[in-house]
């Protein structure tokens, strides 16, 4: 079934409609998402790998408070150990006073708790239980499996954090076979959504064939995942060459290479595109990995680096869609977090204001800047080209890929024809982490 998919996509010809030959074109082909706990696992899925069961049986040999650290000591029975802060352990005491289970969440105040707290006594009543009895005799139970999942080692937290946040990412270039799913396959099947969704966290972009060809199926795939995000261009919206444009996208002009909605100070996440009808000549799309060029620009042009991910540029986009808007925002072209990691790229040059809030002498650096980015992003070796056809849909890292189309040339009663939507990451990653949980066999 998958690779019957991949057999029957569509790729950009050389020379087609006389358009720019791209060197790379023939290469843009598709893989098949494959089903992630089977044998046989696609490459999307080594190192994103399900992460262990919850309960696996961690069996602890002694525990013991050290006073003069504040610390919880714990040691397995595999000899090693782990340590917990006390005002943690107390933090965090499941009992029905302390967390209302039924929201799984803490329902002990802040006001309540001593932060400098002591404790009375630390025993082990089971191979898997510890109590905490603290000076006002208020008795803590702590589940061992619990407690090992929240080990303060370094190692500890970095595989916690990865497992729920997926952070690990496959970067790619012009080399890349687009992971390709059945639509109708991640709307009925838990195993297909989660690879779908899993190789959308990893890869940024994954194709799904085979939708009907008529408005209502990003809707439909939003659905899946929760709910969409609404903006002023709408709940969906049509992109179609239309009089009087309130967007650059609604004509048949060639779009570089952008991300949508770098406007808004929260861009969207994710971007679903159904190709409902495609022009007879162009259209063609194109995407980049924007978080492997920034790393490259940091490689190779550090100042360009520099000054991306520090000045905050505006954006703007004012109009009617939806309702009537005024959006202004500043934005840094590459996000990085607080430990140099790139994060977002925001760009998109249409909506790039005029006003340009930077000193004068900045000016001329920050456009030497931003040619330097967009011109690796425009390398063959960067990018990935395919061409939609009716029944397919794109979905894609808005945060992370920089999308782009070919100008294109439409009869006059068969106009091109996407429908769009956006979603934000939060809900994206909590449909991955319960169908991660599903597929699984837990609740
Ligand atoms: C957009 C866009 C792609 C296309 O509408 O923002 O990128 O192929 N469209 O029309
Ligand atoms: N729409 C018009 O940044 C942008 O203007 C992207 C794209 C929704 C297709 C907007
Ligand atoms: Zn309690
Ligand atoms: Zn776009």
């Amino acid at each position: 079934m998958w690779t019957g998919l991949a057999r029957c996509l569509s790729r950009v010809k050389p020379g087609l409609h006389g358009l720019r030959l791209l060197q790379k074109a023939t290469r843009a082909g598709h893989l098949p998402v494959q089903d992630p706990v089977a044998p046989g696992v696609s490459r999307w899925h080594q190192t994103a790998a399900a992460p262990l069961p919850e309960g696996v049986n961690s069996r602890i040999r002694r525990v013991r408070a050290l006073d003069g650290e504040r610390l919880v000591s714990v040691q397995w029975e595999d000899g090693s150990s782990s340590l917990y802060p006390f005002v943690w352990l107390r933090d965090n005491c499941q009992c029905p006073h302390c967390f209302l289970r039924s929201a799984r969440a803490r329902s002990l105040l802040l006001t309540e708790l001593d932060v400098d707290t002591g404790v009375d006594r630390v025993l082990l009543t089971e191979p898997t239980k510890v109590s905490v009895i603290w000076p006002d005799q208020h008795i803590s139970e702590f589940d061992a499996d619990w407690l090992k999942k929240r080990c303060f080692s370094p190692s500890a937290r970095q595989k916690q954090q990865m497992e729920l946040f997926l952070n690990d990412r496959h970067y790619w270039g012009s080399e890349l076979q687009i992971p390709t799913a059945s639509f109708e396959e991640v709307l009925t099947d838990d195993k297909a959504a989660y690879a779908w969704l899993a190789a959308l966290r990893r890869v940024g972009i994954v194709y799904l064939k085979g939708a009907p060809v008529e408005q209502g199926q990003v809707a439909r795939l939003s659905e899946r995942i929760g709910y969409l995000r609404l903006t002023f261009y709408g709940h969906t919206w049509q992109v179609q060459d239309k009089a009087d444009a309130n967007n650059v996208a609604y004509t048949s002009g060639k779009l570089s290479l952008h991300t949508d909605y770098p406007a808004l100070h929260y861009p969207p996440g994710v971007q679903f595109l159904h190709c409902i009808r495609q022009a007879q000549a162009g259209g063609e799309s194109e995407v980049v990995d924007g978080f492997h060029a920034a790393n490259r620009l940091r490689a190779e042009n550090p100042e360009a680096f520099r000054i991306l991910t520090s000045l905050r540029v505006d954006f703007t986009d004012t109009g009617a869609d939806y309702c009537d808007f005024s959006v202004q925002s500043k934005n840094r072209i590459i996000d990085v977090d607080c430990d140099g990691q790139v994060v977002r790229i925001n760009y998109n040059n249409a909506t790039r204001d005029s006003v340009l809030d930077v000193p004068l002498d900045q000016v001329q650096p920050f456009y030497s800047a931003l040619k330097a980015f967009v011109e690796l992003m425009c390398r063959p070796e960067s990018t990935v080209t395919y061409h939609m056809k009716p029944g397919d849909v794109v979905t894609f890292d808005n945060w992370r890929l920089l999308h782009g189309r070919r100008s294109y040339v439409s009869g006059p009663g068969d106009k091109r024809h996407l429908e769009g939507a956006y979603l934000d990451w939060d809900e994206v990653m909590s449909r991955l982490r319960i169908l991660e949980r599903a597929i699984r066999g837990e609740s």
